[in-house]
């Protein structure tokens, strides 16, 4: 059986007083504004429109939970480098960003990026982050539709090698890599 089918909204958090108070896995999407975070909650839940995918960037401003059964939970987060927050918004984004690592039971992160643009500044420091905190790391290279086959295996590659990372290519458009990534997940229940 898919490991997310059957996820239902939880809550959503703007601070860690709204935090649900449960301990079950966490599996949580980190990323860039716009990247695509949204779109691959939807795709392994198989559900259309569980999380709110848009057009345009910084359509997550909270953190949403979303919880499988009394097993698991998925939980999108805003992107980062989303220009048009405030100054107050991005202090209370940061805040709500460290509450959450530092409080909840995180058993992985997918680091989701752009598979045309590679890790920007923003999620080099992301990873670094994660890396301190040991917890197991996945790169999610989205969008992957947008490219063919001799590139993609190509990033994959310079991914793999340059970050010594585990790296799946994805696109929430053709699901491919999605098996993939449930694997991935799986390893770490
Ligand atoms: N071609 C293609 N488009 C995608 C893919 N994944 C997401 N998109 C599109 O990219 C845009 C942003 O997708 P979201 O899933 O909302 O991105 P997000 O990372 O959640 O964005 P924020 O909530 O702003 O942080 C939407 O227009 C999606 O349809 C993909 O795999 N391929
Ligand atoms: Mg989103």
């Amino acid at each position: 059986m898919n490991l997310f089918v059957t996820a239902e909204f939880l809550t959503t958090a703007v601070e860690k007083k709204q935090f649900p108070e449960t301990s079950f896995p966490e599996f949580v999407m980190a990323g860039r504004s716009n990247v695509g975070k949204s779109s691959l909650i939807n795709a392994l839940t198989h559900q259309k429109a569980l999380a709110y995918v848009g057009k345009r960037p910084g359509k997550t401003r909270y953190i949403n939970f979303y919880q499988i059964q009394e097993r698991l939970m998925l939980v999108d987060v805003p992107g980062y480098g989303y220009a048009q927050r405030s100054r107050s918004e991005m202090i209370q984004y940061g805040k709500m960003m460290d509450d959450y690592f530092e409080l909840r039971k995180v058993n992985g992160v997918m680091l989701v990026i752009d598979c045309r643009h590679g890790l920007t500044e923003d999620d080099e420091d992301m990873r670094e982050f994660v890396e301190s905190k040991k917890l197991p790391l996945l790169i999610v290279a989205t969008k992957s539709d947008k490219l063919n086959h001799s590139k993609r295996l190509a990033i994959k590659k310079e991914l793999s090698e340059t970050y010594k990372q585990d790296v799946i290519l994805f696109s929430s458009l053709n699901k491919s890599g999605l098996e993939e990534i449930e694997n991935w997940c799986k390893k770490y229940i």
